[in-house]
């Protein structure tokens, strides 16, 4: 069939509607599956290769792994990307770069003003120090942010989705002190990998690649008056530091990591050697002329 014969059919299709119906739906839809026809045209599609594909979509539904999905086929870092556009447009600039959320975020963490332990003392993890300050981009510390993070134990896994673990375990919402400062004491995170045997690593195979991401801490940094910033930063030196299933490393967001002595932590209660990550967000002031950084999505709350 030709283009214009699809777009015939399509026109007819159209046709059934009976009502009003939605008008930002109705466009998105149609255009979706004008295009998936399309597909199917020029690539000759065959009805086993169709049904095999929905089937694959329902099966990753049922298993949790649509979020998964979406971050390993580079969804979320396009909608990343065309954020980062639509502020470079509207001339704001200067705050520290975004990335992706990722589907493992939880809402409800214990909240704390300045300092927060993340782990419990169980986790055999290397001992973790990140501290530094909330600013505007004029360099002006923010007083009574808040700053969410949240990240893996030792062996990769996320609390909550790891029924092992205790509740909120590297899981915490810190406000920034009367200076804009946060810290928090946790254990290094070890990298995620997919799940295995679940539907994102067969598709994964079947494309030639890997399911695995670096290390990273994921936050979550806001303030009245300022753009909402969803980020993460790598821990330095992992293997798959620039080679991330999600897409999700960027300049910028990468710190140095150094071997620190207990005296340097000693407000933290730390003994003996630590890792220390200074580590200093940069918020944007709020802006209509780009769209909002507060994104509507399905997320754990406990
Ligand atoms: C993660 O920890 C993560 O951050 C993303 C984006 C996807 C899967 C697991
Ligand atoms: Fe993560």
């Amino acid at each position: 069939m030709d283009k214009q014969a699809i777009d015939a059919l399509l026109q007819k299709f159209n046709e059934s509607a009976t009502s009003e119906g939605n008008a930002r739906v109705k466009t998105v839809v149609n255009r979706i599956v004008r295009d998936l026809f399309y597909t199917i045209e020029d690539l000759d599609v065959t009805p086993s290769e169709f049904w095999s594909a929905l089937n694959y979509l329902a099966e990753a539904g049922q298993s949790g792994e649509l979020g998964l999905l979406a971050a390993g086929l580079g969804f979320e870092h396009f909608l990343d990307a065309r954020l980062d556009e639509a502020e470079a447009s509207a001339g704001l600039e200067g705050g520290t770069p975004r990335t992706i959320e990722g589907p493992l975020y939880v809402a409800g963490a214990p909240e704390s003003v300045g300092h927060a332990r993340l782990d419990d003392g169980t986790d055999p993890g290397q001992t973790l120090v990140m501290r530094g300050r909330v600013l505007d981009t004029e360099g002006k510390p923010l007083a009574n942010a808040l700053v969410e993070v949240w990240h893996a134990n030792h062996l990769g896994n996320y609390s909550y989705f790891d029924k092992s673990q205790p509740a909120f375990n590297l899981r915490r919402s810190i406000r920034t002190d009367e200076q804009g400062n946060y810290s928090f004491r946790s254990v290094v995170p070890v990298g995620y990998s997919v799940p295995p045997q679940g539907k994102t690593q067969a598709l994964l195979d079947l494309l030639g690649r890997h399911g695995h991401r670096p290390a990273h801490i994921h936050f979550f940094v806001s303030a009245p008056g300022y753009r909402k910033l969803t980020t993460q930063i790598n821990i330095d030196g992992d293997p798959y530091l620039w080679d991330d299933f999600a897409f999700a490393t960027r300049d910028g967001l990468v710190p140095e990591m150094r071997k620190a002595e207990g005296a340097e932590g000693k407000p933290y209660g730390v003994e003996g050697n630590f890792a220390l990550i200074d580590f200093d967000f940069t918020l944007l002031a709020e802006s209509t002329a780009a769209p909002a950084t507060e994104v509507d999505r399905l997320r754990a709350a406990a």
